[in-house]
C-alpha cells in the first residue's frame, strides 16, 4: 500500500514514512518542496530586519574611540559596521546594502583600493578631508553625495585638522549574493589625480557633455554632488508648492547623461520636509536607509517611532508602512537597492 492511500488512523504512520522518506532523499540532496513552499513564496514581503536608528552623538563618541583602538592605515578602512538587530553578525542593515560609519583622523590616509562593490559616501562630520575617485580628489563637505563605482579605484585622506566622518553604503551583501566578489590592492598611497575638485560635476552635469565622449548609461560619471548644489534646488521645489504628501520635496540623485540611477544597484534621493510636515504612509519593497542632513523629527513605522536629528542614521525594512513628521524644516538623505529591483522587475510600492 502507498503511503497516500492508508487509512487516515494511521497518522502517525504517514508522518513516519515521511520522514523516513525524507530522509532517504536528503541523502540524494532532494529535498520535498511541499514542506517549505509556504515560506518561499510567501503572499507578502516578509523579513527579519527591523526599523533602527543609531543617534549620532553615541556614534560621534564611539567612532573616536576606535580612533584610539586602530588607526586607518592598520584597518585599510576604518569603520564600524551598522548591524541590523534583526539580523545580527551579517554586517548588513538591508539584507542587500551595507551601512557603515568612516573616520579619517587628522593626517590619516586610507589607502588606494577597488573593488566590485560599490559605495557611496554621505558626509557627516568634520572638513578638510578628500575622497579620490577616478583621477578627480574631491574635498568632503557635510551633506555632500559622492559615490564609487563598481571597480573604481578610490583612496581617502585627511589633511584637513578635525576628524572626518561619512556614512558608507555599498552593496557587498548584493555582489556577495551573487558571488562576484573581486578585489584588489594597489601599492600607491594615493592615486594620481590630474582633475580639479568638482571637475565631474561640471563637465558631465551643466547640460552640456563633453563632445564624442562615449555614453556610459549603467552610472553616473558625477563623483560628488554637493550638497552647496543640492540644497537650493530643494528650495526652489519648496517655494513652488511641489511637495509630495509622503516624501516631502524630493530630489533623486540622477546620471546626467540619461536620467538613470547614479549606480545600477543603488539610487538615493535628497527630500526637504518643510516644518510641521505630516507624511501621509508609504511603503515599499526597498528596505530604505535615511540619514538627517538638516532638522529634527520622527519617522513611524508599525508601532515603533523613530526620533532623528542631524547626522542620525535610521533604517526602514522592506514593505513596512511608515511616514515621516517633522518639528523643524527637515532634510534627509535615502538610499536604498530601488534600481536593482526594478531592473529585475521586483520593485513595488503602495500605501
Ligand atoms: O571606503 O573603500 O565602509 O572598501 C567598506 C569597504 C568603505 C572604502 C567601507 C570599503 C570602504
Amino acid at each position: 500500500m502507498s503511503v497516500a492511500t492508508q487509512p487516515a488512523d494511521s497518522k502517525h504512520n504517514i508522518t513516519g514514512a515521511r520522514q523516513a522518506y525524507y530522509a532517504k532523499i536528503a541523502k540524494d540532496n532532494m529535498t520535498p518542496l511541499w514542506e517549505v513552499l509556504k515560506g518561499l513564496v510567501t503572499p507578502e514581503p516578509k523579513t527579519a530586519f527591523l526599523p533602527k536608528v543609531w543617534k549620532f552623538d553615541r556614534v560621534k563618541q564611539l567612532m573616536l574611540e576606535a580612533g584610539d583602538v586602530i588607526t586607518a592605515e592598520e584597518a585599510e578602512r576604518r569603520v564600524l559596521v551598522l548591524e541590523n538587530p534583526g539580523v545580527p553578525g551579517k554586517s548588513r542593515v538591508t539584507n542587500s546594502l551595507f551601512a557603515g560609519i568612516q573616520l579619517i583622523n587628522p593626517g590619516e590616509i586610507a589607502d588606494v583600493h577597488r573593488h566590485v562593490s560599490s559605495a557611496i559616501r554621505f558626509v557627516l562630520d568634520g572638513s578638510g578631508a578628500y575622497t579620490a575617485v577616478e583621477g578627480e580628489k574631491t574635498m568632503m563637505e557635510h551633506g555632500d553625495f559622492i559615490i564609487t563605482a563598481n571597480w573604481a579605484p578610490h583612496d581617502h585622506g585627511n589633511p584637513g585638522k578635525v576628524p572626518m566622518m561619512w556614512l558608507d553604503v555599498l552593496d557587498m551583501p548584493t555582489v556577495n549574493h551573487f558571488e562576484t566578489s573581486f578585489s584588489e590592492h594597489s601599492d600607491e598611497k594615493m592615486q594620481k589625480t590630474d582633475h580639479e575638485d568638482g571637475d565631474s560635476f561640471d563637465r558631465y552635469a551643466s547640460g552640456v557633455l563633453p563632445d564624442g565622449m562615449p555614453a556610459v548609461t549603467n552610472r553616473s560619471p558625477v563623483i560628488n554632488y554637493p550638497y552647496s548644489k543640492m540644497r537650493p534646488i530643494l528650495e526652489r521645489l519648496k517655494k513652488s508648492g511641489d511637495i509630495d504628501p509622503r516624501h516631502g520635496a524630493r530630489v533623486r540623485y540622477a546620471n546626467p547623461i540619461n536620467g538613470g540611477p547614479v549606480l545600477p544597484t543603488m539610487g538615493a534621493y535628497l527630500s526637504l520636509f518643510p516644518a510641521g510636515f505630516k507624511g501621509e504612509p508609504y511603503r515599499a519593497t526597498d528596505g530604505t536607509i535615511f540619514c538627517c542632513a538638516e532638522g529634527q523629527g520622527t519617522t513611524k513605522v508599525g508601532d515603533v517611532t523613530l526620533e532623528w536629528g542631524v547626522n542620525d542614521v535610521f533604517v526602514i525594512p522592506p514593505w513596512k508602512r511608515y511616514s515621516h513628521n517633522a518639528s523643524k524644516e527637515s532634510v534627509l538623505f535615502s538610499i536604498s537597492d530601488r534600481p536593482a529591483q526594478e531592473a529585475l522587475g521586483l520593485f513595488r510600492e503602495g500605501k
